[in-house]
């Protein structure tokens, strides 16, 4: 397979004619409930282009939601899973195991925070992961309590979506949602009411308050959060906040777990997100960046709390397949090779220093309210011109602006006000510039 030109192309209306062809025949095909930010249908990906079957080239600043981080086709995901296809697809782990899976364990242990020893479980999803966090907690601490927080994001499952703080378009008519899920504020400093310098130490008393007082500590069996909220809006609690909850959760013996699904995996420019302030939390949960694009997630942590289920007890046909395992050694390799970390901070140098640029010279500039995130986890919050208040029309005009010019970017937040932007990490800096421009030009349609 021939590489994918790194150039932006826009040679159709977008979605071009047979994007709208194939459009019409999934809106016969596919369930309504299953959306899509933009109906271009995918020809090819790799590094920071997506191909689509009309032949257009759009700069990629979704990576599907985090997750193409070393590209779409990184050149050791698809030797390996290659490979790995030809010796065999499936035993399934729990029925005759594989070294491949004990590898990603391995490299796991090797990776997260903290020197201690850990242990590893492999499931497909997001969401399996969360939940698997949830029952290990459950089995190690015997209590039933989980604390989740104000614009927290962990998956559409049902005890996940009881996780997850918003509700459409997540929860509506779902319901109803497991017991025992509690939510608690976050330290979200652009809209802290007193000013994000007192929103650490603030937020933390109000939520242990809320823990003691209306859960009781010694009842509860986890707390989890997104060390950087993601679908929430991009939220890096202010400093000091998850220092005090991750203290809160060790002086009280409740599993501090830190889902790291989406900003793990060198996204914020570090393994994970949670080593900026020093974290070392009793369970991790991962996916998305982890294998490439091919479907893996893990639940990593302290051998002794991960041991606390019994035999048997965790599991699933599917988790920890041969080629997923095999695309995430080649993505872990990728990683390690190309210094990815290195590259996602040199993506925030140059995005935030771009978007400052806008926020300061555009006519319409005022209206980027803050601009946020680490790595290639960043984002803008639209607010309305001189005031806070949530501004989703601007973030959905931008993106479509963007999309109609080649550029694929995303919107995300509890108020649908945020543009956010995850590259592959594996983009070149001139196709990072020409986003950036496209995105300087979409102001002037608003
Ligand atoms: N935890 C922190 O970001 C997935 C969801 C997109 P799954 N985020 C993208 C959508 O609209 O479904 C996510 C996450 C965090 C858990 C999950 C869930 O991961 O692999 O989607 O199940």
């Amino acid at each position: 397979m021939t590489a994918i030109p790194q150039e932006r192309r826009v040679v159709t209306a977008i979605p071009g004619p047979k994007s709208v062809e194939l459009q019409a025949r999934r809106l016969a095909a596919v369930a309504a409930g299953v959306g899509s930010t933009l109906p271009v249908f995918t020809a090819r990906a790799g590094g920071g282009i997506i191909e689509d079957v009309d032949g257009n080239r759009l700069i990629d600043f979704g990576s599907g939601i985090a997750v193409t981080s070393v590209g779409a086709s990184a050149e050791a995901v698809v030797r390996r899973a290659t490979a790995q296809l030809a010796n065999f697809t499936h035993t399934c782990f729990m029925v005759t195991p594989y070294e491949g899976y004990v590898e990603v364990c391995e490299q796991l242990a090797e990776l997260t925070p903290g020197d201690h020893a850990k242990k590893s479980a492999l499931f497909n999803s997001g969401a399996e992961a969360v939940e698997n966090a949830v029952k290990i907690a459950r089995a190690h601490t015997k209590r039933t309590a989980v604390v989740v927080f104000d614009h927290g994001y962990h998956g559409r499952t049902n005890l996940t979506m009881g996780m997850t703080a918003k509700n459409m378009p997540y929860k509506q008519g779902f319901g109803p949602f497991a017991p025992e899920v509690y939510r608690v504020p976050v330290a979200y400093g652009y809209r802290w009411p007193t000013g994000a310098e007192n929103a650490g130490a603030e937020a933390s008393a109000q939520a242990i308050d809320e823990i003691t007082k209306q859960i009781g500590a010694e009842n509860v069996a986890a707390i989890i959060i997104e060390p950087v909220l993601g679908e929430g809006g991009f939220i890096e609690p202010a400093k000091g906040f998850l220092p005090a909850i991750a203290q809160f959760a060790k002086e009280n013996g409740i599993v501090f777990v830190a889902d790291e699904i989406q900003s793990g995996f060198c996204r914020t420019g570090q393994w994970f997100a949670c080593e900026d302030e020093g974290i070392v939390p009793d369970l991790i949960t991962t996916a998305k960046g982890i294998a490439g694009g091919l479907p893996l997630s893990a639940v990593t942590g302290r051998a002794e709390i991960m041991d606390a289920a019994h035999a048997g007890g965790l599991g699933g046909t599917y988790g920890g397949n041969p080629v997923a395992c095999a695309g995430a050694l080649g993505a872990i390799e990728t990683m390690r090779e190309l210094d990815l970390n290195g590259k996602a901070k040199r993506i925030e140098e140059v995005m935030k220093g771009r978007l400052a640029e806008m926020q300061a010279k555009l006519p319409n500039g005022s209206i980027i309210g803050d601009i946020r995130g680490r790595g290639a986890m960043i984002a803008i919050e639209l607010v309305k011109a001189g005031t806070k208040d949530p501004n989703p029309e601007a973030a959905g005009a931008l993106a479509k602006a963007c999309h109609a010019e080649g550029v694929m970017v995303l919107t995300c937040g509890t108020y649908g006000n945020v543009l956010r932007f995850l590259p592959p990490l594996v983009i070149g800096e001139d196709l990072l510039n020409e986003g950036l421009d496209v995105i300087e030009q979409a102001f002037g349609t608003l």
